[in-house]
């Protein structure tokens, strides 16, 4: 495969941007190698500054639900910045946009949009707490809830993938009041909402763990963090960045039948540009500001650009059978790659829901962090790179997830399968 643009451009990029990127997982650390730049992507594939291409994967770590440039979202796009890019006052669209998410996630009966699902975490915490006068949060190792200090704590994503266990820049002061228990440990939960329920704000969780690899609720998991947390007044959280409108139209609480005091979503609802959003109950939002005390604000929050992607792309998702074509094509990949493992003889533990996919290079059960720790990362290294030989993009890191898109086609999966066959072999 030829790299000599991306490498040119990567050690260009180090003179300038620490690490050569903009944000850490991309830079291939753990994998090894060089990162590639990516001049322009169209349906299921991404085109490197060198000419080759990929079946990507990674989706721009998920929201990219309906391929690459999707012509309808990119006209009604072009439409927009046509009017202007941002007013910084209110607009129709963004009225449109948080109707469409309160009628698709009934919990989230007031929402209000923000440009990043780290600024749509961070706003929630600081609601929970403002609403509960208490400042505890019990979040769950291996998790990731964006970049605030409080969040960083056992936290997965970037930090698993480098192995950073603590943030330096993080005040002691500021993570005292963050509590972690394992992932699917309602035991450890009950433990410690006994010992802290009267400081904890709110108990946060990613419904479906997509930052360690790919890590499902046990049977009753989210049923019984409900409950603990309902009983002692705690706001429980869910961190739905990935999985909201990615397991389905009513995300993972409407998969699971759980309703969340608060939620959080992420760049999906901008079809991929930059957006994020809060919400809950009417009650809790009202503490918001300028209905309320709680402060959050941004210039960017609600940009008519995002706000129309997301629109679009909800439209989209909406249309019958969406998710269920996404989900038989999702299945395909993975028992193809359970397959092909197997006739290698490569120990693989394989995790899945919907258009959500995981593999660990361990014999498993991968239940939380400790066990997705248990994956051989050289192995997984191996894979990747011997992947991307073969025209095939998978996230450069055992700790991120694999996402499948509408345009992704039974040809691109069976190519894929092909790939993989030969690749399970070389690792
Ligand atoms: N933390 C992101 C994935 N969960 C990766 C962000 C990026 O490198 O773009």
């Amino acid at each position: 495969m030829k790299t000599t643009i991306s490498k040119q451009l990567f050690a260009k990029a180090q003179r300038y941007i620490p690490g050569g990127v903009n944000s850490p997982v991309r830079a291939f650390r753990s994998v090894g190698g060089q990162p590639l730049f990516i001049k322009r992507a169209k349906g299921s594939r991404l085109y490197d500054v060198d000419g080759n291409s990929f079946i990507d994967y990674v989706l721009s770590w998920g929201p990219m639900i309906l391929g690459h440039a999707p012509a309808t979202v990119i006209k009604a796009i072009a439409r927009a910045a046509a009017n202007g890019t941002s007013y910084g006052a209110p607009t129709e669209l963004e009225v449109r946009l948080a109707q469409m998410i309160a009628e698709a996630l009934p919990s989230m009966q007031q929402v209000r949009l923000v440009s990043s699902g780290t600024e749509a975490v961070m706003s929630a915490v600081r609601l929970a707490r403002g609403y509960t006068k208490r400042d505890g949060i019990l979040k769950f190792e291996g998790c990731y809830h964006g970049h605030s200090d409080y969040l960083l704590a056992k936290a997965g994503s970037g930090l698993a993938t480098l192995g950073i266990p603590d943030c330096p820049g993080v005040p002691a002061d500021f993570t005292k009041h963050t509590l972690t228990a394992p992932y699917n440990d309602i035991k450890t939960v009950q433990r410690l909402i006994q010992m802290h329920h009267r400081n904890l704000a709110c108990v946060i969780v990613e419904p479906v763990a997509g930052n360690m690899g790919v890590v499902p609720p046990g049977s009753d998991f989210l049923h019984a963090l409900r409950e603990l947390t309902q009983a002692h007044g705690i706001l429980l959280i869910f961190d739905e960045v990935i999985t909201g409108f990615r397991v389905g139209y009513g995300g993972a609480q409407g998969l699971y039948g759980v309703a969340p005091d608060l939620t959080c979503l992420g760049k999906i609802i901008g079809g991929g540009l930059p957006v994020g959003a809060y919400g809950g109950r009417k009650e809790l939002m009202q503490m918001i500001a300028p209905a309320g005390p709680v402060y959050q604000a941004g210039t960017l929050s609600g940009n008519p650009l995002a706000v129309t992607a997301g629109i679009e792309t909800l439209k989209r998702l909406k249309t019958p059978g969406f998710y269920k074509k996404l989900d038989k094509l999702s299945a395909r990949l993975a028992d193809g790659l359970g397959e092909a493992a197997k006739r290698a003889g490569v120990p693989l533990t394989q995790t899945r829901v919907g258009s959500m996919l995981g593999a660990f290079f361990t014999r498993g059960p991968v239940v939380d962090y400790a066990s997705a720790k248990q994956s051989d990362t050289q192995r997984y290294a191996k894979f990747f790179h011997a992947m991307l030989d073969r025209g095939v993009y998978f996230a450069p890191s055992q700790f991120e997830a694999a996402f499948l898109s509408a345009a992704h086609t039974p040809a691109d999966v069976e190519k894929t399968l092909l790939a993989a066959r030969a690749a399970f072999k070389s690792v």
